[in-house]
Order: structure tokens, then sequence, then C-alpha cells
């Protein structure tokens, strides 16, 4: 390795727990110490998968729920290549939302098990590091209503977190459980710490390959 690489750093919780306020706060505080940081989302609604994927979410289409699983994979696959070149360059990467969304949301659809829906993703780039950012479901509503999206319902959302409470029993991947409830700077101050051990850590190992 030429340079030192950089974490990849992922942020999942259910709905309202504050991810994407959290993810920006992150890239932000790590560029301003000075460590390359650069944010992601999935799905990236900007490529012709996710677009595909963007449409069903908005209800403007119907997909097959299996159909639908895969396509949320394959637009993860399709930015491997860039995630590996920027972990490469030493860019730390802050993604919202990750293949542990795509297990928990569509194992909560009646028919699926956790197993099969695990298994597109096997071999996607090892995170380095896992929040969860925890906000019990009565917190959540005192957040405000639910949108439009597909899943946005409190019986799906709860049947979500059991799922992912599930995923986060495997010891092969570094957890980390965050306390949504504390306000913006309280959280993002957890998340910090946590983030600059967890690159200090990557940079001196080499990049995994998640549930393999
Ligand atoms: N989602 C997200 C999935 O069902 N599978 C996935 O693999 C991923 C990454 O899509 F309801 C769901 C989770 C959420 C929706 O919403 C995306 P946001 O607001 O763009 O995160």
């Amino acid at each position: 390795m030429a340079c030192k690489r950089g974490a990849l750093i992922v942020l999942e919780g259910v709905d309202k727990a504050g991810k994407t306020t959290q993810c920006k706060k992150l890239v932000q505080a790590l560029q301003q110490c000075g460590r390359p940081a650069e944010m992601m989302r999935f799905p990236d609604r900007s490529t012709t998968i996710g677009q595909l994927i963007s449409a069903y979410l908005e209800k403007k289409s119907e997909l097959e729920d299996h159909t639908v699983h895969l396509l949320f994979s394959a637009n993860r696959w399709e930015m491997v290549p860039s995630m590996k070149k920027k972990l490469e360059q030493g860019i730390t990467l802050v993604v919202d939302r990750y293949a542990f969304s795509g297990a928990a949301f569509t194992s909560a659809k009646p028919g699926f098990c956790l197993d099969w829906c695990m298994k597109p993703d096997v071999g996607l780039p090892k995170p380095d590091l896992v929040m969860f950012l925890q906000l019990s479901p009565s917190e959540a509503a005192l957040r405000g209503q639910f949108g439009e999206e597909r899943y946005e319902t409190s019986v799906f959302q709860r049947a979500v977190q059991q799922k992912f409470e599930q995923l986060m029993k495997d010891p092969s991947v570094n957890w980390q459980v965050i306390d949504a409830s504390q306000n913006i700077e309280g959280v993002h101050n957890n998340i910090m710490d946590h983030s600059l051990n967890a690159i200090n850590t990557a940079q001196n190992q080499l990049l995994g390959e998640l549930w393999k």
C-alpha cells in the first residue's frame, strides 16, 4: 500500500434516528481535522439501477420483492470499484446505510429469511465500523410523522429493528450501538470518538470481505 488506507464507516439505524445528519457532521469534522473523508449513501439513486430503486421507493413502480432486493445489492456492487479506489487513496468513506439495511428491510417482509437476504452482499468491502443509531419507536414518533415512501410505517420499522438486532449479534462485524436520543452534538461526539479509533486501526489492516 502506497499510503495508509481510509476506513469504511457505516451508519445504520431505523428511520428518524438522524443517520444522514450525523454522516454529514462526521465528514465535516474529519475533514476539519485533516482526515480526507467523503460521504456516500445507499441506495445511490443517481445510477440506472438506483433510478429503478428510487421509483419503487416512491411508489411510482412495482417490483417483485426478490428482484428489488437484488437491485439494492447490485447498487452496492456497482460502487465497489470506486469505493476501493478511494479507500486505497487514503479517503475515509462515511456511508449512510449499507448491506445491513438491505438484509434488515427485505427480511422484515413475509416469506424472507435473513440468511437468504444476506447472500447477495457476501464479499462486499467489509466496514471497519458499523454504528447503529438506537432510538425507541416512541422517541422516533416524537420526531414527527413518517414520510410518504414505501416502508415508512411504524409497524414495518419495528420489524426492521428486530432484524437489525439479529444482525448485531454477529461478532465478525465491528458493531457499536449509539444512543441516538441524546442531542445532535452529543451523538456526534460519540460517533467521532468511535470513528477516529476505527481510522487509526484500519490504516494498518487490509480491507476485509463482508460476511465471508
Ligand atoms: N433500503 C435501503 C432497503 O430496503 N434495502 C437496502 O439495501 C437499502 C440500502 O430503502 F426505507 C430501504 C431503507 C429505506 C429506503 O431510504 C431508503 P433513504 O431515506 O434514502 O435512506
